[in-house]
């Protein structure tokens, strides 16, 4: 093990999802918070976040009108700050500990919910987004500003991964939307909150449900999703397919010559 404690990989199976504390000290925060500031004035896409009419059940239509999400995917392609944090030595310790194998990093995402109505997300698996062979696949929530009920911390399903892939709505009024689950069926209220500080990784398998209330705060709530595989699990589809990524632990085998 070269992070986590047995206790925490055995939490981590059992639930789908492991908070740890304080991956990034203080000083790191802050220099990610900063490059971060440049980077969604530089960089990010501002916009109202994901569409589609399950906004109705988490937002009046006022606050749908002024609903904001800023984002920017690949943040290592901009930033050597955070090419330093989706390498860095305890958080890819800690995937290794949790995938049990090699590690290969494969894409990085930023959601910044903007203050006083920053857009929620509907309950969904990642797996649709950046579906593989194999469940070997997890996601790292990396904690820029704390994240709480109230400004829309993440929000899970204990135990949903061991479902596996389940069937996402995709089409709305002959419309693309972004794959979600169905919102009188996997309801945001049911789901458990899991606030974390600033500094604090969220770990999650890409196949546990989960989803975020609206930002009704002052504040920005910003969080850099980063996903890492098994390099032996093999991507079927969605975002990054075929493109190779970087080997963070151990190697990728080509199965002919192993
Ligand atoms: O940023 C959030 O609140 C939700 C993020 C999310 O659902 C995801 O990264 O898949």
């Amino acid at each position: 093990m070269e992070t986590l404690t047995q206790d925490q990989v055995d939490a981590f199976n059992e639930l789908g999802y492991l908070r740890l504390e304080n991956v990034f000290d203080a000083e790191t925060v802050a220099r990610q918070s900063e490059e971060l500031e440049r980077l969604m004035q530089e960089w990010a896409t501002q916009g109202p976040g994901w569409k589609g009419p399950w906004r109705q059940a988490y937002m009046t239509a006022e606050e749908d009108q002024r609903a904001r999400l800023d984002i920017l995917g690949d943040l290592p392609g901009y930033s050597a700050e955070f090419f330093r944090a989706v390498t860095d030595d305890k958080l890819v310790g800690a995937v290794a500990d949790l995938l049990g194998t090699s590690v290969e990093y494969h894409h990085t995402m930023l959601h910044a919910k903007g203050p006083e109505m920053g857009t929620p997300f509907p309950m969904h698996q990642d797996y649709p987004f950046y579906a593989h062979e194999g469940p070997a696949y997890i996601d790292a929530l990396l904690h820029i500003d704390d994240a709480t009920e109230a400004n829309g911390c993440l929000k899970f399903l204990p135990g949903s991964h061991k479902l596996g892939p389940l069937q996402h709505i995709g089409r709305v009024d002959s419309k693309d939307t972004r794959p979600h689950l169905p919102v009188d069926e996997y309801r945001l209220a049911d789901a458990t909150p899991v606030p974390a500080n600033a500094g604090d990784v969220v770990f999650m398998s890409y196949l546990t449900i989960h989803g975020s209330d609206p930002n009704r705060t002052n504040g920005w709530r910003r969080l850099v999703r980063t996903g890492y595989r098994d390099p032996q699990n093999v991507q079927t589809g969605g975002h990054n397919t075929g493109v190779n990524g970087l080997i963070v632990r151990g190697k990728k085998r080509n199965l002919a010559f192993a």
